[in-house]
């Protein structure tokens, strides 16, 4: 479904915000919060149904995605299906990824003025499927200034310890400790290794791993610093579904060439500037009401309304 180009998003379009000084300072402690119902059953289906034709290579918009694991008839049936960029590729997932609440709630827990797209990733584990290494966020932003970053995890089905949940560690995003880039999927090793590492550089003998559990629909906002990962899907049946949508602070500009990561970040590097360019990482949501003007023409807002 293609939806039609919409009004710009201007500040009062955009719903109250519904969330609480407590629900932020439990963000800052814990580094996670549950959040829940923030997509209607028939968003869930939207999106879910937009899935299967991208990973058939048959993109809306004819653009390819920036990642891409995980391709029927190539790779394993049960290896855990991954996309990064949706955006480009898909203009109904956009009006999701880019919409300007999701923004604004991210901004809000961060404390920044106004947020930018950072990456949109959907991850697909089917029955059986591997396990995604211990990681954190942030490690894969290191080359922006603040290399910062906020994710809102939407279970786009039951994701329960029966599917392999996703897993986390309270607290964990103000351990002292390093991350590298990794290979993140079917890990020949414990996943939860960099895990182990990293509690051991920060001092904390038992981390406490979390799974999380969600019903499709309901969300969990992820620190960029808090460590997650995820155990194989055990189910014999079931598949299990998220849409993660993360972003930067409107502020954010390159760290110099040469300092950081991220790999898909310095594609799109303009020569002889640390601007981030906003036809690339647009500003989804502003305290001012300034949004990208070109959102307006690309895809409506899905949760605007
Ligand atoms: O869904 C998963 O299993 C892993 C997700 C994840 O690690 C992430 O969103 O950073």
């Amino acid at each position: 479904m293609k939806p039609s180009p919409s009004e710009p998003a201007a500040l009062g379009q955009v719903p109250p915000l519904d969330i609480t000084p407590a629900q932020i300072e439990l963000f800052h402690q814990h580094g996670y919060l549950i959040f829940d119902n923030i997509l209607t059953p028939d968003q869930v289906t939207q999106i879910s149904e937009r899935f299967d034709p991208l990973f058939n290579t048959q993109f809306e918009t004819g653009i390819y995605p920036d990642e891409w694991y995980g391709r029927p008839g190539l790779s394993q049936p049960n290896a855990t299906q991954q996309m990064t960029g949706l955006w480009r590729c898909d203009r109904t997932l956009a009006s999701f990824t880019l919409s300007a609440k999701i923004a604004q709630i991210n901004a809000t827990l961060m404390g920044w003025g106004s947020a930018r797209y950072g990456f949109d990733t959907c991850w697909i584990k089917p029955p059986n499927a591997p396990a995604v290494y211990f990681h954190r966020n942030n490690t894969y932003t290191s080359c922006i200034a603040p290399p910062a970053t906020v994710t809102c995890w939407i279970a786009l089905s039951d994701v329960a310890l029966k599917t392999g949940s996703l897993e986390i560690v309270p607290g964990s995003h103000f351990w002292d400790c390093t991350d590298q880039v990794r290979f993140l999927h079917a890990p020949q090793e414990d996943y939860r290794t960099p895990l182990w590492q990293a509690a051991q550089a920060a001092g904390i003998q038992s981390p406490q791993i979390v799974p999380i559990v969600l019903p499709p629909g309901s969300a969990v906002f992820l620190h960029g610093n808090l460590w997650r990962g995820s155990g194989n899907n055990p189910s014999a049946t079931k598949t299990r579904r998220s849409l993660a949508i993360s972003s930067l602070a409107g502020h954010a500009k390159f760290q110099l060439p040469g300092v950081g990561n991220g790999y898909i970040f310095e594609r799109y590097r303009q020569q002889g500037s640390l601007d981030i360019a906003e036809s690339y990482y647009p500003v989804l949501w502003s305290q001012t009401g300034y949004r990208t003007p070109f959102l307006a023409d690309y895809c409506q807002d899905a949760l605007v309304g």
